[in-house]
């Protein structure tokens, strides 16, 4: 039987930069990945980093490509009546930038620093399952290339990175586990296109119509979505129906008018709240999207990720470093108090923007004043700003100020 001191069953962002920190800790690891390298490495998902996610890139080693094909915004738009209103983040949080760097860039990076540095991701295996988590030797079994011989892996502890809909918090005991879970009912349809970007910024629509969101991916390739029905079905779109709606609900008064270009990929994703809690069980940590989800409005989910694996690795090394595992005790009440905050902003961003099929006169003129608050009051915008631009880890929690390095 195979040994190793943290098994990680996912390789998305969570999964992949905790192997990443635990390396450079001289901690070892194994990931295991029921998809092909080439499969996650072309997955298309978010494209906002907050600044802590850039800064810890760049602290650990990844940041290179980040910082050359990166692009760093100093605002976002808020658009509604027909009218942009600025938030300028950069001087709102004392220097602070929205970087819009694709996920499957972070990917490519975390996968190449860890095959360069002899770390081992499993791609491809299947039947994963975890075993013994309550006990001293949690164990993970999986069969390789899908199909081999079922093989075990024992473990001093798994870290459960497997997103949304993977096996690790089914393996917390249903007594155990509170689930906050709330079906939001919203759908995004995103676009990807071939043409130059249409706005120097992100631009969140308000429209009677419905929600907006020009964002970009580089010079020559722009992510767009339209707030749909979420059970709405792709085929119901047509390229000339998608650019209907787009152009009627970002148009200004003053003309602005958005880029066409081919669509080289279109999709439909639903949103949800919600919160495991706790994110640990005996051995088996949760972190990322297994844990915790949120409707892609305010850009939090792959920051998130990797703020829970930020605590969860140094919690690791304190504890192989001094045997001493109150941090890991408190990973889930330290990662909590961060992951509400995240959950409330981006329900926060996603009820400001977006239209219900239902929505009275009242509920319009509310969202519309909030709007206005929100552009026109600096403390308004600054609790916005501070929001986007991500809150600050709070390591102090974690119990009696011990201090441990990146
Ligand atoms: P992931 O990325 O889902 O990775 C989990 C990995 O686990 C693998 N897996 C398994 N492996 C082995 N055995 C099993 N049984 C397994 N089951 C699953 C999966 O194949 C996968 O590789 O979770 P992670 O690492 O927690 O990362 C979370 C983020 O991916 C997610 O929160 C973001 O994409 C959310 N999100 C955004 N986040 C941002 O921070 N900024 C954004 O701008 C942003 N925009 C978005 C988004 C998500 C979107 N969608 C598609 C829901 C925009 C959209 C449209
Ligand atoms: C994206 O570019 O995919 C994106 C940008 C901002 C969001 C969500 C997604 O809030």
């Amino acid at each position: 039987m195979r040994k190793t001191q943290v098994g990680i069953i996912g390789a998305g962002p969570a999964g992949l930069m905790l192997a990443h920190l635990l390396q450079r800790r001289g901690i070892e690891s194994i990931v295991l990945e029921s998809r092909t390298r080439k499969e996650i490495e072309g997955t298309i998902r978010a494209g906002v980093l907050e600044q802590g996610t850039v800064d810890l890139m760049n602290e650990t080693g990844v940041g290179d490509r980040l910082m050359r094909e990166g692009h760093f915004h100093h605002g976002i738009e808020l658009r509604f009546n027909r009218k942009g209103h600025r938030i300028n983040m950069h001087e709102l949080t004392g220097g602070k930038n929205v970087t819009v760097y694709a996920q499957h860039e972070v990917i490519k990076d975390l996968v190449a620093a860890r095959l360069n540095q002899g770390g081992e991701i499993l791609f491809n295996v299947g039947d994963v399952s975890l075993h013994d988590v309550d006990t001293d030797s949690p164990k993970i079994r999986f069969r390789p290339d899908k199909d081999g011989e079922v093989q075990e892996i024992e473990c001093d502890y798994i870290a459960g990175c497997d997103g949304f809909h993977g096996p690790s918090r089914p393996a917390i005991p249903a007594s155990v586990r509170k689930e906050y879970d709330t079906v939001l009912p919203y759908g995004w349809l995103g676009i990807l296109i071939e043409a130059p970007p249409s706005a120097p910024e992100l631009i969140y629509t308000n429209h009677p119509r419905g929600f907006a969101l020009v964002s970009t991916r580089s010079a020559e390739i722009q992510r767009l979505y339209i707030q749909v029905d979420p059970k709405d079905e792709i085929a119901n779109w047509s390229d000339d129906r998608i650019w209907t709606e787009l152009h009627a609900r970002t148009e200004t008064e003053d003309g602005w008018t958005l880029i066409e270009g081919p669509i080289i990929q279109k999709g439909i994703v639903s949103m949800r709240s919600f919160v495991c809690d706790p994110l640990q069980y005996g051995r088996l940590f949760l972190a990322g999207d297994a844990a915790h989800i949120v409707p892609p409005t305010g850009a939090k989910g792959l920051n998130l990720a990797v703020a829970d694996v930020q605590v969860l690795a140094r919690a690791f090394s304190h504890v192989y470093q001094t045997g001493d595992d109150t941090l890991l005790q408190s990973y889930s009440s330290t990662c909590l108090r961060r992951v509400w905050k995240a959950e409330r902003f981006s329900w926060y961003m996603t009820s400001m923007l977006h239209r219900k099929a239902e929505q009275s006169p009242f509920e319009q003129q509310i969202q519309l004043a909030e709007l206005d608050y929100v552009t026109s009051s600096e403390a308004a915008s600054k609790s916005l700003a501070e929001n986007y631009v991500g809150l600050p880890m709070e390591y102090e929690e974690m119990s009696g100020k011990i201090s441990v390095n990146i």
